[in-house]
């Protein structure tokens, strides 16, 4: 247990930029009849637990908002097993997401969610977030891979859901409702996710453009030509702005935007598709379409990508990150109201994302030590521009604090009420990770 005020302060922020959250102390479990203890006596006590991974979450969904105690599985890192029959893996929370896939692709198979923290994030928190990544738009999110779960109840009791197999319909799919729900139904002890054969081939492809509209067409064509990548990944211009300069790739001189394609499969069918997707990028409008010519020069466009997030944060005050996510077919005309709100509030906005899946990660930034209100005046025109569009508030980072106004904005009484009674059928006394998803 951690009391001591310096090592506790660690286990009272995340990467939300909401700053900390006080706690009495940080209970680091390693197994799960540690977790067992805590939720057993925390209930006893009625006292606030707040389940953490490695931290690496955008919204506070890990921010102990009511104080209490921080209950980290950061130390149950056991990979338990990996079946290369049953195309199966079985893990411990704690698990950091890049060493489990380098694990796993050790033993010739793939685990595609992907999401940019990958080198820090856990596999608990992954589930507890449902988290995404560029991989998504092929390969679907976290809920896809994970077919079975073991966790613990506030009061201590332990709930096996799911299963090992690739399909089962017996009973409610609890497992499905567990996966996402921010760590406020139950704290997982052990994942049983699914795997895939690893691809034999990759090929990445990155298409230059004037402006991130023309970009987000040809997302748009490449998906009516048949092409199927697994990322479609996009920059736009305040982006590459502020990358430029500091990343691994060099980013093309005044691009106005650009688009990471990376496509998997046979190597046979592989350079066919590969054109396909440029003379999708080309028929947009692209100015120019380079392709990766080494597995160095791939990794480099990925960290590139990848650093988008840490990169805006250091160069600002503040950076109030959205992750909306609009239909595809929206996302040219989402991009055009992104330009016409920063214009209007008359404040900068960087926009980076998966392009693929319409999610887009809108980046307010904001150099004043104040947030103004113009620059909340924006959040709240994104927000409604994404609904007129029939989009979703919240693509992949969870809703956790950050985002809890804006959801009765999406969702109606009827379905705020459902979810609400869900909630205490899992947590009566409102003890586990509360004061998330939904304002009181
Ligand atoms: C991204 O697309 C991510 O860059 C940033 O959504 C957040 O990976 C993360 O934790
Ligand atoms: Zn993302």
């Amino acid at each position: 247990m951690v009391r001591d005020e310096e090592r506790l302060e660690r286990f009272l922020v995340d990467e939300s930029g909401l700053g900390r959250f006080p706690a009495e102390c940080a209970v680091l479990a390693e197994s799960r009849a540690e977790v067992e203890l805590v939720l057993r006596l925390a209930q006893e006590h009625r006292v606030p637990v707040t389940p953490r991974g490695a931290g690496t979450g955008m919204t506070g969904g890990c921010l102990p908002a009511k104080g209490g105690i921080v209950l980290s599985t950061e130390r149950m890192t056991k990979i338990v097993e990996i079946d290369t029959d049953d195309l199966v893996a079985v893990v411990e929370p704690g698990v950091v997401l890049g060493d489990f896939a380098a694990a796993v692709e050790a033993a010739g198979l793939f685990y595609p969610p992907d999401p940019a923290s990958l080198a820090s994030c856990t596999l608990g928190g992954n589930v507890a977030e449902n988290a995404g990544g560029p991989r998504a738009f092929k390969y679907g999110v976290t809920r896809e891979y994970v077919l079975g779960l073991e966790s613990v109840r506030m009061g201590g009791e332990v709930l096996r859901c799911g299963r090992r197999t690739q399909k089962g319909v017996v009973g409610y799919d609890v497992t499905a409702a567990l996966v996402g729900s921010e760590g406020t139904f139950a704290v997982a002890t052990e994942l049983t996710l699914k795997l895939l054969p690893k691809p034999p081939a990759v090929q990445t492809l990155l298409a230059v453009f004037a402006d991130p509209i023309a970009a987000g067409q040809a997302v748009t064509r490449a998906i009516h030509l048949g092409a199927r990548p697994r990322a479609l990944e996009l920059l736009d211009r305040a982006t590459i702005d502020h990358l430029r300069g500091r990343t691994p790739y060099r980013l093309p001189d005044g691009a106005g935007a650009v688009l990471l394609c990376e496509l998997d499969g046979d190597p046979e069918g592989l350079d066919h598709a590969l054109m396909r997707c440029a003379q999708a990028c080309e028929a947009a409008g692209a100015i120019d379409v380079l392709i990766a010519q080494s597995e160095q020069q791939r990794r480099d466009l990925w960290e590139t990508r990848r650093r988008a997030n840490p990169t805006l944060k250091e160069l600002h005050r503040h950076k109030i990150a959205e992750d909306v996510v609009v239909p595809r077919g929206a996302m040219p005309e989402m991009l055009r109201r992104i330009d016409a709100i920063a214009a209007a509030a008359d404040v900068p906005i960087a926009t980076y994302g998966h392009a693929g899946d319409g999610n887009l990660h809108i980046n307010v930034l904001v150099d004043e030590e104040q947030i103004p209100e113009r620059a909340y005046g924006a959040i709240d025109a994104l927000m409604r521009a994404t609904l007129e569009l029939r989009g979703s508030l919240a693509g992949e980072h969870g809703v956790g604090l950050m985002k809890m106004k804006y959801v009765p904005w999406e969702q109606a009484p009827p379905l705020l009420r459902i979810q609400r009674e869900l909630k205490r059928v899992f947590d009566p006394d409102d003890l586990l990770n509360p004061g998330k998803i939904f304002p009181s």
